[in-house]
């Protein structure tokens, strides 16, 4: 029979488990990173200001956040003569409000232009891409930690000569916009690292083994030609069904520490398509990839950045990609520190333990570059 009382013993159960479940015990994973003299966030969207839950997740995990698409050009230009600044503003504000660092994600992509920008000529997007620098930049300036400057300038899938990806900026300047947006920003923001983004490189697939060098060559020109760059960020979106050298990887970072950058793992989630369906065995090869990524990453001291791509399985990307292929399938991919519910899974263990790994080891010395 159900009484009032067992209602009430059942509510407060529940709010208990409830309560439980979704307090990660401390340390956050904040200030064990910074007990390992390194930055840990998480990108941030609407969802975290419309989720009081999950706004309090960052409030105490996270020491930085990357602004997930409201930077980004067609968020920001929906129309040419229209700026759409109201989702970034509130995100820095309340960012600032709790005392969060905030990384600017991205000037310049040729990814994901809009119709009208692609219907310009190519003098047209070069003024287009300037006055946008300017606006954004300035508006900014001295709020940001870092800017990603340019993100994901290869794409080898697109078969231009020297792997560049393709887009409006690629088509109207050739490979020289990386240089403009970089000095270009430098003359407005000198606070801002300066970042250049990249995928893959974190995984020895055809792709991660084509950009990998092709990142290093541009950052050696871009440094020998005495461009304002500051750090390099790599994505580190796993995916552990692929051939991969976390080893090579560390020492591929390095070699950027070697030349003066910092580098930041600017994305990072676990792929969890190959592993089994069944929950715990999925979140414990989640940790274990996590835990082998992270601990070679983090023995190089170049490494000063960890951010996670949303902090919570409920908002990773990887759920809408599911959902679009996957439309019937029960299954959701868990890539991320939290669950859908937000309480902790085995891979915040396997990071808090990574970071520890690194504050008992000291960092490496850095490798020289081959
Ligand atoms: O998480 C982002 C998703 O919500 C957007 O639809 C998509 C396109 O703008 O970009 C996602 O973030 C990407 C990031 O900007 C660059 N690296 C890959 C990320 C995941 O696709």
């Amino acid at each position: 029979m159900i009484t009032r009382r067992s209602v009430l013993a059942g509510a407060v159960a529940a709010g208990c488990a409830g309560a439980a479940r979704s307090a990660a015990p401390a340390p956050s994973l904040a200030d064990a990173a910074a007990a390992a003299g390194l930055l840990y966030g998480a990108s941030i969207g609407r969802e975290a200001l419309d989720d009081p839950a999950y706004a309090d997740l960052y409030r105490r995990e996270a020491r930085i956040v990357t602004t997930d698409v409201a930077l980004k050009f067609d968020w920001l230009r929906p129309t040419p003569d229209r700026y759409e600044f109201g989702p970034a503003d509130a995100i820095l504000r309340a960012a600032e409000a709790n005392g969060k660092l905030v990384r600017g994600h991205t000037l310049i992509w040729n990814d994901n232009a809009p119709a009208w920008l692609k219907r310009l000529s190519g003098r047209e997007v070069e003024r287009v891409f300037d006055e946008h620098i300017d606006t954004v930049a300035e508006r900014y300036a001295g709020r940001l930690h870092s800017w990603d400057v340019v993100n994901e300038p290869f794409w080898p899938m697109d078969h231009i000569a020297g792997g560049w990806r393709n887009g409006p900026w690629f088509a109207a300047m050739g490979p020289a916009y990386v240089e403009r947006a970089f000095r270009r920003v430098a003359a407005i923001d000198r606070t801002a690292k300066l970042t250049l983004n990249e995928a893959q490189c974190d995984n020895d697939s055809d792709w991660g083994r084509a950009i990998r060098p092709l990142l290093r060559g541009l950052v050696d020109r871009l440094l020998d030609a005495g461009v304002p760059l500051d750090a390099i960020g790599l994505q580190s979106h796993l995916q552990p069904q692929w051939p991969a050298n976390y080893g090579e990887f560390a020492a591929y970072a390095a070699a950027f520490g070697a030349r003066g950058l910092e580098v930041y793992l600017t994305e990072f989630d676990v792929n969890d398509d190959g592993f089994l369906d069944d929950v715990r065995a999925r979140d414990a090869a989640v940790a274990a990839t996590c835990q082998s990524f992270l601990t070679a990453a983090l023995s190089t001291s170049a490494v000063k950045m960890v951010v996670n791509w949303q902090l919570s399985d409920r908002y990773s990307w990887l759920r809408d990609v599911w959902r679009r292929e996957r439309p019937a399938s029960r299954r959701m991919p868990r890539p991320l520190p939290f669950d859908a519910e937000f309480s902790a899974k085995p891979m915040r263990d396997a990071m808090l333990a990574a970071f520890a790994a690194r504050k008992a080891a000291g960092p490496a010395p850095q490798r020289k570059p081959e």
